[in-house]
C-alpha cells in the first residue's frame, strides 16, 4: 500500500472536473490525496486483498450514510446473514445494506477476497454515478472467466504497436526494484475486474523464459497478486532449441515435451499461481508445430500437458496466414482451425481476433466464432490503436467492441451472438476468456491520451460483462474521469460515440480495409502493391480498377462467405442484402452501383470521406465548448490532438480520393473539395520513425 500511495503521490491532487492541472495519471480513479473525511469501515479478515479493498473505499468515498463492513461471505458476522451468494462463483460480489450485530451497515462481500475487492470498486463506481449508498443493492458475477490484457512489450522496453511510451516493465531493474507504478497499474485493472496480464509480446523472445527473467516475472506477479491478477507469458515455440539446446521443437518429440514440462515446473516454483502460456505460432515468421508437420492442436496440447498439473491454461492464437497459401487471407485461419475442433485439450482456449484480417477500423466478425463448438473461443480485441490513428486520433473503441460482441453468428439459430460464444453460454463452456492488446505504456497518462484511457476502461468492463452497452460504459467513464458537470459528460459521450465511425469514414468506408501504408501503419497507402507477400499489399484488399472496387468473397470469388453459418452466408452472398458498412469487404462492384441512398457507389464513397473529416471538425467544436470546464492540462492536450486528427483525416481523405480518381478516372461530385496535393505528393510521404514498429 505504501508503494501504491508513493506512486500516485506525484499526481496532482485536483478533483476531476476542476479547471486545474491534471496529468491524467489517476485515470478514472480518484487521486491519492486522502479525502477530508472518510467513512466508518470495518474489515473482517486480514488478507492483503481485503486491506486494499478497505483502502480503496477510504480513498474514494468521502462519506457513507452507513458504516461499511467488508469481508468474505464465510467471515464471522457475515456467515449468519445467509446472503444469496451461491450463484456468484469465485469472483462475483454482493453489496447491500444488512444488520450486523444489531447495527445497520453496508455489506461488501463475495466468496473470495478478490470478489470483495471487486465489490468495493463496484460500490465506488455506483456512488460516483450518483447512487445512494444507503439504498445500494447490487450483485454481479463476471460472465467471462479470463479477462486478460496482452502486452506486446519487448524485453528492451519497446512496445510493438505501442503509442504510449516505453513498456511499463523495467526488466533491467527487476526483480529488485518494484516501481510503484506496477501497483498503480494493477489497481486500475482490478477496478475493472481484469484478472490476468500477459507480460511479453506474442512475437516472443525465448529469454522471457530464462531463469533470471522468470525471477523478474515473479516479482511482478507478487505485486499483482493481492489485486487478483495472475501473470501469463507468451511462449516462443522454438524455446527448447534456443534455451534448451535441443535439436528440435517438434511437439511430439519426448525430449521436447520433457523440456516444456520441466520449464513449466520451474515457472510454477517461482510463481505458484502462474496463469499459463499465450502462443503465436506459425504466423508472420514465428516458429510453430507446422514446421514439423504437426497441427496447431499438437502444439497447443503439448504445452497444455505441461501446465495442466498446475491448473495452468494455454491461449493458442488463431491469427495465422501463410505466404505459401494462395487462398484469400480472410479464409486461412478458419481453414486451418475448424478441422481441429474437438482436438484441443481441456485447458486450451483458441484466441481469435474480432475479424478475419487484422484489427481494421471495421471488420465483419471472424467466421471462427460459432464454428468450433467444442473449443473455448477467446476473443482478442486490440485496445491499442494500430489502425485507428495511434494515440493521437480520438476513437472510442467501445462501439467497435460492442459491434462484434453483438454480431449474430447464427451458429445455433438467431441470437447466437459472438458474446454468447465468448462467454460460453452458447455451448456451455466453463473456460472462457477475452483478451485486449494493451494500450498502456510509461506515458504519464498511461495510454497516450485521456480518451484512450476509455478504451482500456471499456475493454475491462466488457470483459466482465460482454452485454454491457458501449454508451453506458462511455458515460460511466466520462463521469468518473471528468466529474459531474452534465455538459462535460454529455459532450465527452457525444464525441466518443461518433468517433470510431469517423475513423472508418476517413480511412476506409463501406467495408474497405487494410489501406494503410506499409510497416508502421500510419497514414494512407492504398496504392502500395510491390510488397513481397501479396496479402501485405493494400491493392490485394481493395482490387480497384477502372470498372469497380472491392473484394469478391462470394462464390464467384474467394467464397469466404461460405465459412459463415448458412443464414449469414446467404445474406452476405448478395450485395443487396449485405450491410452497406461491409459491402466492399464481400463484393466487387461497379463504381456506378446503386446504393440504398440512390447515389452511386463512387458518390457515396466520397460522401463518407467528407463526412469523416466533417465529424472530426464537429468533435473539435464540441470540445471547444467545454473549455474551462475541464482541467486545462487535459483539455488542451485533447484539443491539440483533435487538431492533429483533423489534419490527418483530411490527409487520409485527400490521399485516398486522389488515388481512387487515378484508378477510376472519375471526377469528384460537385461540392466536394479537390485533394490538397497531387497523388505523387501523397505517395512520396515517408515515416520511418513512426512509433510502435517494434523491430
Ligand atoms: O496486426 C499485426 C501487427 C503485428 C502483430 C500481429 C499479431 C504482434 O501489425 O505487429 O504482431 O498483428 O497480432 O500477431
Amino acid at each position: 500500500m505504501a508503494a501504491l500511495l508513493a506512486g500516485s503521490a506525484m499526481a496532482f491532487g485536483a478533483a476531476p472536473g476542476t479547471a486545474q492541472a491534471n496529468d491524467g495519471y489517476d485515470l478514472w480513479l480518484s487521486p491519492a490525496a486522502a479525502p477530508a473525511a472518510s467513512p466508518d469501515i470495518r474489515v473482517i479478515g486480514d488478507s492483503a486483498t481485503l486491506k486494499l479493498a478497505a483502502a480503496e473505499l477510504r480513498r474514494e468515498l468521502t462519506s457513507s450514510p452507513l458504516p461499511i463492513v467488508l469481508g468474505k461471505a464465510d467471515a464471522p458476522d457475515l456467515a449468519g446473514l445467509r446472503l444469496p451468494l451461491a450463484g456468484l462463483g469465485a469472483e462475483g460480489y454482493l453489496v447491500r445494506p444488512a444488520t450486523i450485530a444489531g447495527r445497520p451497515a453496508l455489506v461488501v462481500t463475495g466468496n473470495t477476497d478478490a470478489a470483495v475487492l471487486y465489490g468495493a470498486f463496484a460500490a465506488i463506481r455506483a456512488q460516483k454515478m450518483g447512487a445512494d449508498l444507503a439504498a445500494l443493492d447490487i450483485s454481479s458475477a463476471p460472465k467471462v472467466k479470463l479477462r486478460v490484457l496482452n502486452h506486446w512489450d519487448n524485453l528492451d522496453g519497446s512496445v510493438e504497436r505501442g503509442y504510449a511510451g516505453q513498456s511499463l516493465w523495467d526488466w533491467w531493474t527487476l526483480p529488485d526494484f518494484k516501481d510503484p507504478r506496477y501497483a498503480d497499474y494493477a489497481r486500475a485493472n482490478a477496478s475493472l475486474g481484469i484478472n490476468g496480464v500477459v507480460l511479453n509480446n506474442v512475437n516472443a523472445s525465448p529469454v522471457s523464459m530464462r531463469e533470471d527473467y522468470i525471477t523478474k516475472a515473479a516479482a511482478l506477479a507478487e505485486v499483482f497478486r493481492p489485486w487478483g491478477i495472475k501473470v501469463y507469458l507468451s511462449a516462443r515455440f522454438s524455446a527448447p532449441i534456443e534455451l534448451g539446446g535441443l535439436k528440435t521443437a517438434d511437439p511430439l518429440d519426448p525430449e521436447v515435451r520433457a523440456w516444456w514440462k520441466a520449464k513449466s515446473d520451474e515457472i510454477y516454483r517461482a510463481i505458484p499461481d502462474f496463469g499459463g502460456f499465450l502462443v503465436k505460432a506459425n504466423s508472420e515468421g514465428q516458429p510453430g508445430p507446422r514446421d514439423y508437420h504437426r497441427s496447431h492442436a499438437d502444439g497447443a496440447n503439448m504445452l497444455a500437458a505441461a501446465v495442466a498439473p498446475h491448473d495452468g491454461i494455454v491461449m493458442w492464437r488463431a491469427f495465422v496466414y501463410a505466404e505459401t497459401d494462395p487462398d484469400d487471407r480472410a479464409k486461412q485461419a478458419y481453414t486451418e482451425f475448424k478441422p481441429l475442433d474437438g482436438k484441443f485439450a481441456d485447458n486450451v482456449l483458441v484466441q481469435v481476433k474480432n475479424g478475419a484480417i487484422d484489427f481494421q477500423p471495421r471488420e465483419p466478425f471472424h467466421p471462427l466464432f460459432g464454428a468450433m463448438p467444442k473449443t473455448p473461443m477467446m476473443l482478442e480485441l486490440q485496445v491499442t490503436k494500430e489502425y485507428l490513428g495511434f494515440a493521437t486520433h480520438l476513437a472510442y473503441l467501445g462501439t467497435l467492441f460492442e459491434e462484434v460482441l453483438e454480431a449474430d453468428t447464427r451458429a445455433k439459430g438467431k441470437g447466437s451472438t459472438v458474446a454468447k460464444v465468448v462467454d460460453g453460454a452458447l455451448e456451455g463452456h466453463r473456460l472462457t476468456g477475452m483478451a485486449g492488446v494493451a494500450n498502456i505504456g510509461r506515458d504519464r497518462d498511461w495510454s497516450g491520451s485521456t480518451f484512450n484511457q476509455a478504451n482500456w476502461y471499456a475493454f475491462g468492463r466488457l470483459a466482465w460483462d460482454p452485454t454491457l452497452s458501449a454508451e453506458i460504459i462511455a458515460r460511466e467513464w466520462a463521469r468518473q474521469t471528468f466529474g459531474n458537470d452534465p455538459q462535460v459528460v454529455d459532450t465527452a459521450v457525444a464525441i466518443m460515440m461518433k468517433s470510431r465511425e469517423a475513423v472508418v469514414d476517413y480511412t476506409g468506408p463501406l467495408g474497405l480495409a487494410h489501406l494503410m501504408d506499409t510497416g508502421h501503419h500510419y497514414g494512407p497507402g492504398p496504392w502500395v502493391n510491390e510488397l513481397a507477400r501479396p496479402e501485405w499489399n493494400p491493392t490485394y484488399y481493395h482490387k480497384a480498377d477502372r470498372d469497380g472496387i472491392g473484394f469478391d468473397r462470394t462464390r464467384t470469388g474467394s467464397n469466404a462467405v461460405s465459412q459463415y453459418a448458412p443464414a449469414v452466408a446467404r445474406q452476405l452472398a448478395d450485395p443487396r442484402t449485405t450491410p452497406e458498412t461491409e459491402l466492399l469487404w464481400f463484393h466487387h462492384l461497379p463504381w456506378d452501383w446503386k446504393m440504398k441512398s440512390g447515389r452511386t457507389l463512387w458518390t457515396e464513397m466520397v460522401a463518407h470521406y467528407d463526412r469523416g473529416v466533417a465529424t472530426v471538425a464537429q468533435m473539435q467544436a464540441q470540445w471547444n465548448g467545454v473549455k474551462g470546464k475541464v482541467d486545462a492540462e487535459r483539455w488542451s492536450k485533447t484539443a491539440t490532438y483533435l487538431a492533429i486528427q483533423h489534419r490527418e483525416a483530411r490527409w487520409w481523405r485527400d490521399a485516398s480520393l486522389a488515388y481512387w480518381m487515378s484508378v477510376n478516372g472519375r471526377a469528384l461530385p460537385a461540392g466536394s473539395a479537390a485533394p490538397e496535393h497531387d497523388l505523387a505528393w501523397y505517395k512520396a510521404q515517408r515515416f520511418p520513425l513512426a512509433p510502435g514498429q517494434g523491430h
